[in-house]
């Protein structure tokens, strides 16, 4: 009898910013944690969490595997992570808050996909804005590995072969943020373009996921919103696509829509055991809110051109 697993995944704690990474038979699922008490009425976040499955339907808890007490110089926000392997070695590229202000990516480093990881000491990114948040990276067939990140710009470096540093004489890169790259959208660059990025090849196109805000009610979308600033339109998930690492991107359109029902989403893609998974949050765990969201999956397939139709969010996921 085929067995399902349900979501949302984790069901004890609030968890979002879904990163899910594959290695051999197992897939690893990094989140963030938000906690049950608010600080400020703001995301509260602390540390980040690490779970496991074989088979999309049984998932290993590995506690936190790396939190702000890690990090000698950060002081809050444990934001969107994403792992990466290389030579043996995991890397979690984690933006957090600086002691001394504004955002920065750091790194944590560990033999072991479940942890613990250790900082290096000091950001890979630190622009000194409050830009450099929700890193993602991709190691291409060359080697090449890039790390994407930013709000509300898209930004991206060359990370040299260690993994946590990067080509300097390159610097960080901007992505320019066009309509014909994000679409017209309501955040602050006139696009789509949010935040949290998940860049991946597929079939030799890049893909570039993000979570993105709709045009503003005014610009006449048809869709019925309440009154007042982009920020009573919540995020919903969109992707451009390229056929080189770096842009130019084109806009290829919605992926999920607002049905997430909270601020902010967030997108993980992952290819497992032949199908396809779109991992998302949304705030359906009871006493769920903006700042207590959960994480949860969908499967889903390409067309034959590599694009993607909308994925709606649903309530279980087949197993594997
Ligand atoms: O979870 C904190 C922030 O909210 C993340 O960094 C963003 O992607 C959004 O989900």
């Amino acid at each position: 009898m085929e067995s399902f697993g349900t979501n949302p995944i984790i069901k004890d704690i609030y968890t979002a910013d879904p990163a899910p990474m594959v290695c051999g038979d197992t897939l690893y699922l990094y989140t963030t944690h938000d906690e049950d008490e608010l600080k400020d009425n703001f995301y509260t976040m602390y540390d980040w969490r690490c779970f496991s499955t074989k088979d999309m339907v049984n998932w290993t808890d590995h506690g936190k595997i790396f939190s702000l007490d890690d990090i000698a110089w950060a002081d809050d926000r444990a934001w969107a992570p994403q792992a990466a392997e290389r030579n043996g070695k995991y890397y979690l590229y984690c933006p957090v808050h600086k002691k001394d202000g504004g955002m920065a990516i750091a790194v944590g480093v560990s033999d072991s996909p479940a942890g613990p990881f250790t900082d290096i000491g000091h950001p890979l990114v630190d622009e000194g804005d409050w830009n450099d948040i929700d890193p993602t990276v991709y190691i291409d067939d060359d080697g090449q590995a890039y790390l994407y990140f930013g709000n509300p710009e898209l930004r991206y470096v060359l990370l040299n072969e260690d993994m946590v540093s990067y080509d300097e004489t390159v610097g960080v890169v901007k992505i320019p943020m066009t309509v014909e790259s994000f679409g017209k959208g309501s955040h602050d660059t006139g696009t789509t373009y949010g935040e949290g990025p998940w860049f991946y090849k597929r079939g030799g196109l890049y893909y570039m996921v993000y979570a993105a805000f709709a045009p503003a009610p005014e610009d006449g979308d048809g869709i019925e919103r309440p009154k007042g600033d982009r920020a009573v339109v919540n995020e919903h998930l969109a992707y451009s696509t390229s056929i080189s690492p770096t842009g130019p991107w084109v806009y290829g359109g919605v992926l999920m829509t607002e049905e997430g029902g909270v601020f902010t989403n967030h997108p993980g893609i992952a290819d497992f055991k032949r199908r396809s998974y779109l991992f998302y949050h949304t705030g359906e765990l009871p006493g769920g809110s903006l700042f207590h969201r959960s994480v949860c999956v969908a499967e889903f397939t390409y067309n034959e051109d590599g694009s993607i139709d909308p994925i709606p969010k649903c309530d279980d996921v087949r197993g594997v």
